[in-house]
């Protein structure tokens, strides 16, 4: 028997979860948000009464109008991003960025509990303790053995439609959200385009961003900053419980995506994408917002595919990835993947609305083909990782995207 050296994680194991995290206040307030639907086949906007975090409610609130029977604090990065412009918050990090290419140790002790030889013998031992439940067990095993699981149901359907709804008013908006872009619009017959702001796409006629939102596999990031629906799923307790007990310390959710389509992106390793350090302490969670289809382009993943090792060319990961790849490395990663595809067997998600798949940094995935493409795909993406492995802001340019 191999006996790895005693997890350290960068908390306690006393300050775990598997009990409620620490933002857990809740406020019952009125969500009635501004603007109104008037294309054809846009559903109109019913104001609803929700229960959603508290936290943020204030920024969110000047956008959206909230009545809260509760004032709290604003955040201190919320309180920067509504006060400095962001073409002047993106220059100050230029001019704050890392200008010296680090050195990142490959080998470091902390290796997740998960990719240790006895991390059966672990979660045994953490039901044993009384430390999970036995669904926990089910989820973590599979975790374990093939780098992902599925929590069915765990995400309100009434909370995912406050978000659609926010996300589909943003079509319509009387006035743009700052900072709030679009990624790969095509407007009119355009190529499509990685970035367009929110102003520029309320300054297109209706019937132009209508076009424009369904001839597109667009994205858009960090839509919670602006919704309250996803603010409350970007802060939910459950995902973040599931999210902790996997990482056997705090889970922060640190960016977001919502899809409103397929997204047909290659298969990966997310670790090619983010920068995380130590490596592999990141954990992705795909919330299915409608039932998937087997046509619309499911997420596509690689069961067993996490145990593989880091490309060997990311040789001084996590500075050297995809995102900051030459071309030629870039190239090489993308044949590197496409070989490993071939030795694993590829599976569907085809989640209910509210189920949520999890998957491993390591674990190839991506969007598979769309054969229909009138069919939505809705789904909204959180990355988490404890506290300080996103290592993001001590890499050193220039960046792909
Ligand atoms: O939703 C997809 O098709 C892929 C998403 C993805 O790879 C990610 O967010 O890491
Ligand atoms: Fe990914």
């Amino acid at each position: 028997m191999i006996v790895a050296p005693a997890f350290r994680p960068w908390s306690s194991l006393q300050e775990m979860p598997d009990r409620k995290p620490a933002n857990k206040t809740f406020s019952r307030f009125a969500l009635s948000a501004g603007g109104s639907s008037t294309v054809a086949g846009l559903p109109r906007r019913e104001p609803s009464t929700l229960a959603l975090p508290a936290n943020r409610w204030r920024v969110l609130g000047d956008r959206f109008r909230l009545t809260s029977d509760q004032s709290r604090p604003m955040s201190i990065s919320s309180l920067v991003r509504s006060v400095i412009p962001t073409p002047l918050r993106k220059r100050a990090r230029e001019l704050l960025a890392p200008r010296h290419i680090r050195h990142w140790p490959s080998k470091t002790a902390q290796v997740p509990w998960f990719d240790r030889p006895d991390a059966l013998e672990q979660l045994e031992n953490r039901r044993r303790t009384g430390g999970l439940s036995d669904k926990d067990y089910e989820l973590l095993t599979r975790w374990v053995t093939d780098g992902y699981c599925v929590a069915e149901g765990i995400i309100p359907e009434d909370l995912i439609n406050v978000m659609m709804r926010d996300l589909n008013d943003l079509w319509m908006n009387d006035q743009p959200f700052a900072g709030l872009d679009f990624c790969d619009l095509r407007i009119g017959n355009d190529a499509p385009k990685p970035k367009t702001s929110h102003a520029e796409l309320l300054k297109l006629t209706p019937t132009e961003r209508m076009q424009a939102r369904i001839q597109s596999n667009w994205r858009t990031h960090s839509f919670q900053k602006y919704s309250a629906g996803a603010n409350a799923i970007f802060n939910h307790p459950e995902m973040a419980r599931l999210a902790s007990s996997i990482l056997y310390c705090r889970a922060l959710p640190q960016g977001s995506i919502n899809f409103e389509y397929g997204s047909k992106q290659d298969a990966h390793q997310d670790t090619a994408v983010f920068h995380v350090f130590p490596a592999n302490h990141i954990v992705g969670a795909w919330i299915a917002c409608e039932d998937i289809s087997i046509d619309c382009g499911p997420l596509m993943f690689y069961p067993a595919s996490h145990r593989e090792p880091l490309f060997s060319k990311f040789n001084n990961y996590p500075q050297t990835n995809l995102r900051t790849a030459n071309p030629e490395v870039a190239r090489a990663y993308r044949e590197h993947v496409n070989d490993l595809t071939r030795n694993y067997e590829r599976r569907l998600f085809l989640g209910k609305k509210g189920d949520v798949f999890f998957w491993h940094g390591m674990m190839l995935h991506g969007g598979s083909e769309i054969k229909d493409p009138s069919l939505t795909r809705k789904s909204f993406v959180i990355h988490y990782m404890p506290k300080g492995a996103n290592v993001e802001g001590r890499i050193v340019g220039p960046f792909n995207w």
